[in-house]
């Protein structure tokens, strides 16, 4: 027999494995939830019903929620998730590409201090130096150049330029094996890295 203090340790345990499966249960549900609506929202950005996701129909989508990008920008978009090279992004990839494009609208909103609605040259150095790229001003102009218009970067140039920056990072990467921040190049290294960034 079980004395009073077993009876009510074990009346304890009991409540308390209930309670993670009725929180298991829950976040089940919460889950089967999003997926439906995300199903749902995908289906309806999906116009043409080919089971993905092409620029026109990213941009009619982003459009609706607020955010006018450009067919290129949507895209570059595309081509980033774009992991079975279909021209378009499955559901999967539709999902994170929609994180992307939320973090990215974030990060504007915090880099756009004076929220002015463009991103000028102090305020790219300012967001830069704070990633880790300690750029001198000119290469800050040759980037508002080569992005922006008259020296302004909209959310859609925002996201060009943070991909550009990654994905050189990440060739770089593939040559500064000693990770000392330099690379030295001969002809040949210097064209495959060019084929790379294109
Ligand atoms: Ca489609
Ligand atoms: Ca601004």
């Amino acid at each position: 027999m079980y004395n009073q203090y077993q009876q009510q340790q074990m009346m304890q345990q009991q409540q308390m494995m209930q309670r993670q499966q009725m929180m298991q249960q829950q976040r089940m549900l919460q889950e089967q939830q999003r997926q439906q609506k995300l199903l749902q929202y995908f289906n309806f950005v999906d116009k043409d019903k080919s089971g993905t996701i092409e620029k026109e129909e990213l941009a009619l989508a982003l459009k609706q929620g607020g955010m006018v990008f450009s067919y290129e920008t949507c895209g570059l978009l595309i081509k980033l998730f774009d992991s079975e090279k279909k021209n378009g992004v499955n559901i999967t990839e539709f999902y994170q590409l929609y994180n992307f494009v939320v973090n990215m609208r974030n990060s504007f909103l915090q880099v756009d201090t004076d929220k002015s609605g463009t991103i000028d040259a102090n305020e790219l150095a300012v967001a830069l130096k704070y990633s880790g790229y300690h750029f001198p001003n000119n290469v800050i102009l040759m980037l508002i150049n080569k992005f922006g218009k008259n020296n302004q970067i909209k959310i859609d140039d925002w996201i060009s330029l943070c991909s550009f920056l990654q994905h050189s990072r990440a060739v770089f990467m593939i040559y500064d094996n000693d990770r000392d921040g330099k690379v030295s190049l001969d002809f040949n290294a210097f064209l495959a890295i060019s084929s790379l960034l294109k």
